[in-house]
């Protein structure tokens, strides 16, 4: 099992789709093993896009996401990474293929509705911007723990 980063942009959250994308996550086979809406500081946003600093689009990247909160979670399923990119869709929403997150919610390149990590390890270098190791629960944990464990209480 595996583990990576994704981030509802502040478009998506701000038109309501939040629910639907969280949904399509898990209808996908993903666990949710932490989740926060928060809203992002410059200074957050040109940290988690420092790779892009020098691009042409940083500003407009930044400004777009610190324009209101974003909703961050780290899922886990078999080849995770992977999995939610090909869910997602490409970057640009106009290339988009039929059905994936970005066809259905972007509304342009920058304002493209969703961010997944790209490699396990920029997963791990993402996630942990917006969640101490203790935020991140196991799917074990996450079960629901049978009725009558509770009812006999
Ligand atoms: P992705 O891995 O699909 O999120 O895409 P990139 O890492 O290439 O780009 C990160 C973000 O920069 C994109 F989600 C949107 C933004 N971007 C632009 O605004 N303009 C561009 O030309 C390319 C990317």
């Amino acid at each position: 099992m595996s583990r990576t980063f994704t981030m509802i942009k502040p478009n998506a959250v701000g038109n309501g789709h939040t629910g639907k994308i969280l949904d399509m996550i898990a209808g996908a086979g993903f666990r949710i093993c932490a989740l926060k809406m928060v809203c992002m500081s410059r200074n957050d946003a040109e940290r988690f896009y420092a790779v892009h600093k020098d691009r042409p689009f940083f500003r407009r990247l930044v400004t777009f996401m610190t324009s209101g909160p974003i909703v961050a979670a780290v899922v886990e399923k078999e080849n995770a990474v992977e999995e939610l990119r090909r869910i997602v869709g490409s970057t640009d929403p106009a290339k988009a293929e039929a059905g994936t997150i970005r066809k259905l919610f972007a509304e342009s390149l920058t304002r493209n509705a969703i961010h997944a990590s790209d490699s396990d390890e920029n997963a791990r270098e993402e996630w942990s911007h917006f969640f101490a190791p203790d935020e991140i629960m196991d799917a074990g944990y996450w079960l629901p723990c049978p009725a009558e464990e509770i009812d006999s209480k």
